[in-house]
């Protein structure tokens, strides 16, 4: 893994050992993509400031996540189906967060189920809820993460419907899934990806067994996944889920100032300014485009995530420059899962560590408190 210098390096080496399908998956963004590319274009035009004769020999990465020690101001961010990067990816990805020292938040839609990550793994993780419909579910989906110790609920409110991910149609990922004969020749090329997901503990959505009887397969599971996502979902809910969930509660998925107010008035502890990963709303401005403004508004009655585009130590930079008081990652962990699993995934934790360190020191910064926009031009 120390040949993998960069993100962009895991990204080739997933490229080559994940089926075309799955990492094409992880890759897409919804319609024409311009809100994915966006995220990365905005990102790359904001300009690091350079300081020099400042003394930072003593530099401290380390920062506190919702109260909570962090060895850097980052998060796993949800992945749906991240086990189908990496047989057991979930397990493996929760590891390598939690022995560097940041929390991982498990998806509704992960393929290991919560009490397969929680019987797996040492420490408390997070858990990420998308309210489905049967809202009985989505009690017991909480339930489930009370009983597995969670330590945060990050409800996902910017799927209230799928977006369209053009390349999950050509790829037979789409609902009802039909793989076809190029996807089992795709997965011919990469036998050691199908050795260890058919020995994984699971190959389908582990949170969801027993929602349709097995007979019916993975075809019925999924119809009825695309028929729970619910559009009625409403601040009223959120009042609901804070009711019954005594635990730290983040809403994912703002990016409106007036949303953020409503979201700061609900009691919960943080938002996450995301637009999904470009995923959701086509069309749509860069998360980081609107975080200032987000930030300026509520950062200082809530605490601030931030996602969209961050592939490297310098955009965390960035992004807390501009108002995050910590971000989480999404592609960026899921190519070092799909290079290499656990080591991937540590690979990809200590480039943006390293990455950030030396960031800092070229900023004339010497903690992840001190960062604010003076670190940036203009
Ligand atoms: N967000 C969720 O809240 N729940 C999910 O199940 C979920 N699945 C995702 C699957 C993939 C393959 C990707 C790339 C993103 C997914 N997201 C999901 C969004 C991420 O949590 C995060 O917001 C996004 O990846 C951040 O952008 P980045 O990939 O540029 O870092």
């Amino acid at each position: 893994m120390k040949k993998m210098t960069c993100i962009e390096d895991l990204r080739r080496a997933a490229h080559r050992k994940v089926p075309r399908a799955f990492f094409g998956y992880a890759e897409a963004g919804s319609y024409s993509e311009e809100t994915l590319r966006a995220n990365r274009a905005d990102m790359e035009r904001v300009r690091l400031r350079q300081r020099v004769l400042i003394d930072v020999s003593e530099r401290d990465t380390s920062t506190k996540i919702l109260n909570e020690k962090a060895s850097l101001p980052i998060a796993l961010a949800p992945i749906g189906i991240g086990g189908l990067q990496y047989g057991n990816g979930e397990i493996l990805a929760c590891r390598a967060a939690q022995l560097a020292g940041i929390p991982y938040t498990l998806a509704t839609m992960s393929i290991c189920s919560i009490e397969d990550v929680a019987g797996a793994v040492e420490k408390p993780f997070w858990f990420q809820l998308y309210v489905m419909k049967d809202r009985g579910f989505a009690r017991s989906l909480i339930e489930r993460a009370a009983a597995a110790k969670c330590s945060a609920l990050v409800l996902t409110v910017d799927l209230q419907i799928l977006g369209q991910r053009h390349a999950d149609i050509k790829n037979g990922l789409s609902v009802p899934p039909s793989l076809k004969i190029r996807n089992l020749i795709d997965m011919a090329t990469t036998p050691a990806w199908v050795y260890r997901v058919l020995t994984g503990k699971r190959w389908t959505f582990g949170n969801l067994a027993g929602h349709v009887k097995d007979e019916e397969g993975v075809t019925a599971l999924a119809e009825w996944i695309a028929h729970q996502f619910d559009p009625t979902l409403n601040w009223k809910d959120v009042e609901w889920i804070r009711s019954i969930w005594p635990g730290k509660l983040i809403i994912k998925g703002i990016l409106d100032v007036e949303d953020a107010k409503l979201a700061s008035k609900t009691g919960v502890e943080g938002i996450v300014v995301s637009n999904h990963g470009g995923r959701q709303l086509d069309g749509g401005a860069s998360s980081i485009s609107l975080l200032p403004k987000i930030a300026d508004a509520v950062g200082s009655e809530i605490e601030i995530l931030f996602d969209g585009g961050i592939r490297s130590g310098q955009d965390l930079m960035r992004a807390l420059a501009l108002g995050a008081k910590s971000c989480m990652i999404g592609r960026a962990y899921i190519y070092g899962l799909g290079a290499g699993g656990q080591a991937g995934v540590a690979r990809a934790i200590e480039i943006i560590r390293k990455e950030l360190d030396v960031t800092m020191a070229l900023t004339g910064v010497r903690t992840v408190d001190e960062i604010d926009r003076r670190a940036l031009v203009g």
